[in-house]
């Protein structure tokens, strides 16, 4: 490292701290660790600071970088739509070609009864859309009582008001003062910290079932829908036990109220299906997707709506109030229709099922042979391993949890990113890894395990 670049990182680092409001970050912290790590360019699974560090980088940015980075296909597509049409809005009458050619391939993608799309610029819109999709069916419907969303306990579903009404995170609801109103939480499907002594079938019956008490205790007549992600991401991708959504499915059915999947990090090849409800066997009415939709290029979310739920909306319903300057920007969706064209032309969805997913699975399993590792579990190309001082008691390091972020630490700078939920540590990579990118992965995820339990006294 030069003087030049040294200086150029400073005062980058300088000007971040004096102007750059972070999301989720304690921002004191952050500079008495020495400020952010400037990352500056990316190709394929690898990110690099402003040092020149090359870091795999094993989250696809935050869960969305499908594709992996520099993708010229991507790059030609916004260039090309930013010069015949780089905004118009589809307000008023009025379309556009890349939305209509959007709306129309995920339709054919989806699962067979949607057949619907609305655009938004994230996926915390979109579960905003969700909400008031949910609402105006069941005011249509000539239920408008049945107004209670059920969501989980440690869900995320994103950062608007809504959004954070709908997460089950305590930490963001002490600072949300002004919750969504009819919105309640049951517990989750987290097998390692809930149900150790108990066997995967009754302990997913078991959580599942919460739904059902949940309904029974509201009264049906309340309750519009349920809403949760297929695996939990931000929570700390926690897979539920095979019988945990047939389950969710049959009480939904029974009762009648709405299923929405938000698969805004399940949807388009992380499972190795384009939706992770097809993985599961559900039929949710909505889907929320966003991220993976342009590998994270453009900003791009939207609600999947079904045909249950369009039929009602379109046919009885007016106008519905509600949309965004930036629904189905014309330049995002030339950018997500590049990127879904390149997904299929590259067969990368039969790539992650068929080859990397079942290398992963058995690769990350080999974690749990590790001493500080309680759990490593994983699902198509998303994985978790659990961080304990003791694996027979699961016992953790600290009561505060802080063993994963000593981890991540060590991840980063011994050259992958892997992500920390409390000692919960992550990954979910690119789609488009090779197999030895795998083996980096893991082979640096074991030694980054070693200098944790070494820092921890724990060899
Ligand atoms: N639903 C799910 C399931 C998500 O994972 C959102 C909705 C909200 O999407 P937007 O585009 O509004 O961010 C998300 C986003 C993390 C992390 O720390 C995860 C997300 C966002 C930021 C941080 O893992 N997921």
């Amino acid at each position: 490292m030069n003087a030049t670049t040294l200086n150029q990182t400073a005062s980058w680092k300088s000007s971040d701290h004096r102007h750059h409001m972070h999301p989720f970050t304690d921002t004191k912290e952050m500079a008495e660790k020495g400020g952010a790590r400037i990352i500056t360019r990316a190709e394929g699974v690898y990110i690099f600071d402003s040092d020149g560090n090359r870091i795999l980088d094993g989250m696809a940015g935050l869960w969305c970088v499908n594709m992996g980075y520099k993708r010229q296909e991507l790059v030609d597509a916004a260039a090309e739509q930013m010069q015949k049409l780089p905004y118009y809005n589809n307000f008023f009458q009025c379309s556009h070609p890349p939305a209509i050619e959007l709306s129309s391939l995920l339709s054919e993608l989806s699962p067979g009864n949607f057949n619907h799309v609305f655009f938004t610029g994230s996926g915390s819109e979109a579960n905003d859309t969700q909400v008031k999709l949910i609402r105006r069916y069941w005011d249509l419907m000539g239920e408008p009582e049945k107004m209670t969303i059920i969501a989980r306990e440690n869900a995320y579903h994103g950062s608007t008001v809504a959004g954070s009404s709908l997460s089950g995170m305590s930490a963001m609801h002490e600072q949300l003062v002004l919750q969504v109103p009819g919105i309640v939480h049951i517990g989750q499907p987290y097998q390692f910290e809930l149900g150790a002594d108990m066997s995967a079938q009754d302990f997913g019956l078991q959580q599942a079932r919460l739904l059902e008490e949940k309904i029974l205790e509201l009264g049906v007549d309340k309750v519009a829908a349920f809403i949760a992600e297929p695996v939990q991401g931000a929570g700390g991708v926690i897979i539920p036990p095979d019988s945990y959504w047939p389950e969710i499915q049959r009480i939904c059915d029974e009762y009648g109220i709405l299923l929405v999947a938000d698969e805004v990090i399940t949807a388009f090849g992380r499972l190795g299906e384009w939706f992770a409800s097809t993985h599961f066997g559900i039929r949710p009415d909505l889907i929320t997707f966003a991220k993976g939709v342009t590998s994270g290029y453009m900003p791009l979310g939207g609600s999947l709506v079904s045909d249950r739920v369009a039929d009602v909306i379109i046919s009885k319903g007016g106008e519905f109030a509600h949309g965004y300057t930036y629904s189905g920007h014309p330049v995002t969706c030339a950018v997500a229709l590049a990127n879904l064209r390149l997904m299929q032309s590259e067969g990368i969805i039969e790539r992650v099922k068929e080859k990397t997913a079942p290398w992963f699975s058995q690769r990350w399993a080999s974690l749990a042979d590790h001493p500080i590792v309680g759990e490593a579990r994983s699902l198509g190309l998303v994985a978790a391993i659990e961080i304990v001082k003791d694996k027979a008691s699961r016992e953790r390091f600290h009561k505060d949890l802080t063993a994963g972020a000593v981890c991540r630490d060590f991840c980063v700078n011994n050259g992958i990113v892997m992500r920390a939920v409390g000692d919960t540590m992550i990954v979910s990579p690119p789609l488009i890894v090779e197999n030895e990118h795998i083996d980096e992965l893991v082979e640096k995820a074991w030694k980054c395990l070693d200098l944790t339990a070494e820092l921890l006294g724990a060899v």
